[in-house]
C-alpha cells in the first residue's frame, strides 16, 4: 500500500440498489480498481449464503422455505452480525471492504412486504450498532432501464410489484437528512462511466477515514 496510509483504518464501502442495477459487477470493478493502485480491500456481499444461517436465507430466497417475515428478517440481520467482527478487523489492520448489499436492503426488502406489523422503523432495529458504512453508493436505475437488462431470475423478491415498492422504499430512506454519506449514482449509462463514478468518492472518502462508529437508530 501507500506510505500515506500506515497506520490509517480501511474505510467500510457499502454498494446498494435494487436487483439489476450492476452491483456485483461495479463492486468486482471497484475491487480490481483499488486494487491496482495499491490499495489493501476485500469484498464481501451479503447475504453471505455459506454460513448456517446463510443456508437458510438461500433456502428461503430459492422459495424451498417458508418463514414468518420476522423470522427471515432476523435470520438476514444475524448473517450480518455474525460478519461484523471480521469487518472491523479487517477495517482497524488498515483494509478496506466492499460490501455489496448491508442494512439498508435489510431494512427495504422486509418493509417492501408491507406487513402491518413490520414497519420500517422495526426493521432497523436489529441493524442499530453494526458498523456503520464510511460511504455508502446507491446505485440507482430507472423501471425502463432494469426492463432493458433482461427478465428476473427465479427468487422470491424478484417481481415487477415487489422491486416498485423497493424502489420507493429506497427513495424514501434517500431523502431522510442524516443520510449524507449516501451518494447516489446513476447506473443506467455505460459500465465505464458508472465505475469512474464510483471510483472518484472512494478515494475521496479513503483519504479522510476516521474512528469507525456504530450504525445509528
Ligand atoms: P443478491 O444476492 O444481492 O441478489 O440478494 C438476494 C436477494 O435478497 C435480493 O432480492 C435482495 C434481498 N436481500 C438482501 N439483503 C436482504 C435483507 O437483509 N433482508 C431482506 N428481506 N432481503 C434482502
Ligand atoms: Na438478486
Ligand atoms: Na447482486
Amino acid at each position: 500500500g501507500f506510505d500515506s496510509e500506515k497506520g490509517r483504518r480501511g474505510a467500510l464501502i457499502v454498494v446498494e440498489g435494487l436487483d439489476r442495477a450492476g452491483k456485483s459487477s461495479q463492486c468486482e470493478q471497484l475491487l480490481h480498481n483499488l486494487q491496482t493502485l495499491g490499495h489493501q480491500v476485500r469484498y464481501i456481499r451479503f447475504p453471505d449464503r455459506n454460513t448456517p444461517i446463510g443456508k437458510l436465507i438461500d433456502g428461503y430466497l430459492r422459495g424451498q422455505s417458508h418463514l414468518d417475515d420476522h423470522s427471515i428478517h432476523l435470520l438476514f440481520s444475524a448473517n450480518r452480525w455474525e460478519v461484523a467482527p471480521a469487518i472491523q478487523e479487517l477495517i482497524a489492520n488498515g483494509v478496506t471492504v466492499i460490501v455489496d448489499r448491508y442494512s439498508y436492503s435489510g431494512a427495504v426488502y422486509s418493509a417492501a412486504k408491507r406487513n402491518p406489523n413490520l414497519s420500517i422503523q422495526w426493521a432497523w432495529q436489529p441493524e442499530v450498532g453494526l458498523p456503520r458504512p464510511d460511504l455508502c453508493l446507491f446505485l440507482s436505475i430507472s423501471p425502463i432501464e432494469a426492463a432493458k437488462r433482461g427478465g428476473f431470475g427465479l427468487e422470491r423478491y424478484e417481481t415487477d410489484t415487489m422491486q416498485k415498492r423497493v424502489r420507493d422504499l429506497f427513495q424514501s430512506l434517500l431523502e431522510l437528512p442524516h443520510n449524507d454519506e449516501i451518494c447516489v449514482i446513476d447506473a443506467g449509462r455505460q459500465f465505464n462511466e458508472v465505475a469512474q463514478d464510483i471510483l472518484e468518492p472512494v478515494l475521496e472518502c479513503m483519504k479522510n477515514v476516521d474512528s469507525i462508529g456504530p450504525l445509528r437508530r
